[in-house]
């Protein structure tokens, strides 16, 4: 695992100076996921949505590596290599393999997952062994009552539980994940989506209590009104403000977030078409000269 002051320094999520000086490439290589939150969506041959959970297109481990191999060498700015869905990192099989490669490969990239942190303390040792540096846990919920609310269904261990029990279950999970994961030597990241009259009551103890727990940094981020939560309304900045000041009291807040999709690459904000990347490195054309 790289050093947290390396992380700290060249992380652009986790790091407000880092965020114009480095990117982060995503690789699409975890489809599946064992928890269904009602504001998410997946896609699998989307192009044209800036959003999480959405992939041009799925791509296979050796596929991942190639990816890898081909981006970083053509750009100086990569300093992540993040596995960020459509579905959760640590439920599919292809992560660790992937990531235990990269780190092998390219020991100088900071390895990043995002998880919804049902399975992480499970697999915290798997985990550190496969060369990940950086953890972020989207919790969105302090009470059980709450957490029903916001998700459908959680599977664990070959159960599909509903209601309360699943989202008992699941907070039990996120918040042993966080305390394993910061007991590990990791500097962990709290996403947790703002859903107005759903979880906004709940944020500031959620942020009093992950940074008890010893999380580094929280990432308030606007629901993007879908799925079965489509009827909701997207929070204002202003409002945003004002959550992230409360919660600023108890740690650091994120503030240049994107929301971006599973297939992101490039600057935060500056992203590029990882997939025409690709397709034109591959016919020997330089993909600067024709899209800039
Ligand atoms: Fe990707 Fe997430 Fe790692 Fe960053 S994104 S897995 S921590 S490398 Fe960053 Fe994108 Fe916001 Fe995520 S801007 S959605 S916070």
């Amino acid at each position: 695992m790289l050093s947290k002051r390396i992380l700290l320094d060249n992380h652009p999520c986790f790091s407000e100076g880092a965020h114009g000086r480095f990117g982060r490439l995503h690789l699409p290589v975890a489809p599946l996921c064992n928890v269904q939150c009602r504001y998410c969506v997946k896609k699998f041959d989307c192009a044209n949505e800036s959003r999480p959970a959405i992939t041009s297109r799925l791509l296979s481990r050796e596929e991942a590596v190639g990816r890898v191999e081909t981006l970083v060498d053509r750009s100086t700015n990569l300093s992540v290599i993040g596995i960020a869905g459509p579905g959760d990192s640590i439920f599919n099989e292809a992560t660790l393999p992937v990531c235990k490669e990269i780190s092998a490969r390219f020991p100088e990239l900071i390895l990043c997952i995002s998880t919804n942190g049902l399975l992480l303390a499970d697999r915290i040792e798997a985990i550190k062994e496969a060369g990940i540096s950086s953890i972020t846990i989207t919790i969105n919920a302090i009470t059980a009552a709450t957490a029903a609310r916001i998700y459908s269904w959680v599977d664990y261990e070959g159960e599909r539980l509903r209601g309360i029990e699943g989202a008992a279950l699941l907070l039990q999970k996120q918040y042993d994940g966080l305390r394993a994961a910061v007991e590990s030597g990791y500097a962990v990241k709290v996403n947790t989506v703002f859903m107005p009259g759903i979880n906004d009551k709940e944020i500031p103890l959620i942020a009093h209590r992950v940074a008890a727990e010893g999380a580094e940094i929280m990432n308030i981020m606007p629901v993007i009104p879908q799925g079965e939560f489509s009827w909701l309304r997207r929070p204002g900045h202003r409002e945003i403000f004002e959550i992230r000041a409360a919660c600023s009291l108890y740690l650091t807040q994120m503030s240049h977030c994107v929301q971006c999709r599973s297939d992101a690459c490039g600057l935060i904000g500056e992203d590029t078409d990882a997939e025409l990347e690709m397709l034109m490195a591959g016919l020997g054309v330089d993909y600067d000269a024709v899209v800039s």
